[in-house]
């Protein structure tokens, strides 16, 4: 079922350190042309730490994990790529369309290759309001064992609650270097994580503890926050004028979150899209290195 790149299945069978990268953030989450630039780039920082980075789409129904320069260039480029969680997937693969995978999807396929180390930006959760909006994220990463990477979830949610689920889901939640939730585009959420780590060398023995008590079914996520985080007041007056707008234009279901990221990105004239950059090469180098810890 699943389409290796060559890089990638070199790195599977010489046991190599893999790190798993998501393509909605490519396709959905950024613009172009710079998606494309930043994939590149991402995979990049992963090589240089040490690690193989194995970014993970469907093209034409097929399940890939690792993508040659061409096949990026159709994430990055391609009209028609749909945003693909887990729900989707065989239904992609019998209609032989081009997806690109959410967290959920990354992770699962992730695992299916027997890749437990993932990096993306933000992870989905529980949206503001009361349209009762969860991303599959958080079930599928209660369902799914692999290290994740990423910078909280994305300040346009409810963090509160979403902390709340992942905590009635039983999905572990480590601070990388500190003891507060970070908030993506900000460095803290306001919300505390109860558990610190200091280096990748400690995430992997936590990683490793976990068969002996019988919780190695879930995912561990690793926040990492961003090191310049964006203006404050910006954040907020782009948040609360983001979620009218999405509002007054009634944006529903999976076009939600893409739609807050691009308005975000688009009324700060870059700005905020700046953060995100940073927080994907940031989370990128610190997943390659606990790969190479595991
Ligand atoms: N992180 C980013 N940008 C993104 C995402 C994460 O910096 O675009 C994507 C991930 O693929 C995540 C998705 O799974 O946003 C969440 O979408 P939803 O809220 O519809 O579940
Ligand atoms: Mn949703």
């Amino acid at each position: 079922m699943i389409k290796f790149s060559r890089e990638v299945s070199e790195a599977l069978a010489s046991k190599k350190p893999l790190v798993a990268l998501e393509s909605t953030i490519i396709s959905h989450g950024l613009p172009r042309p710079r998606n494309l630039t930043v994939a590149q780039e991402v995979e990049s920082i992963v090589r240089a730490t040490g690690a193989v980075p194995a970014t993970i789409a469907i093209l034409d129904g097929e399940i890939h994990v690792g993508l040659e320069a061409d096949e990026l260039d159709r994430i990055a480029n391609e009209d028609g790529v749909v945003k693909a969680s887990t729900r989707d997937l065989a239904i992609l693969a019998a209609t032989k369309k081009s997806a690109a995978t959410t967290v959920a999807a990354t992770a699962h396929i992730a695992a299916m290759a027997g890749i437990s180390v993932f990096a993306t930006g933000g992870l989905g959760g529980v949206h503001r309001g009361d349209g009762f909006d969860e991303s599959a994220d958080l079930r599928g990463l209660s369902i799914t064992p692999v290290v994740i990477v990423c910078a909280g979830v994305k300040s346009i949610l409810n963090v509160e609650a979403t902390l709340e689920r992942l905590e009635t889901l039983a999905v572990p939640v480590l601070g990388f270097k500190t003891n507060k939730f970070p908030g993506f585009y900000l460095t803290e959420s306001g919300f505390e994580i109860e558990h610190r780590v200091e280096s990748a060398l400690e995430i992997a023995a936590i990683w490793k503890q976990r068969a002996a008590v019988n919780t190695s079914e879930s995912a561990v996520i690793v926040t990492n926050p961003v090191k310049v985080e964006l203006d404050r007041t910006l954040h907020d007056t782009l948040l609360k004028n983001g979620l009218a707008e999405a509002e007054a234009k009634h944006v529903t279901g999976k076009a939600v979150t893409p739609f807050l990221l691009e308005y975000f990105h688009r009324v700060s004239e870059g700005k905020s899209l700046d953060v995100n950059v940073e927080i994907i090469k940031s989370n990128s180098k610190l997943a390659a290195e606990i790969a190479i810890a595991l």
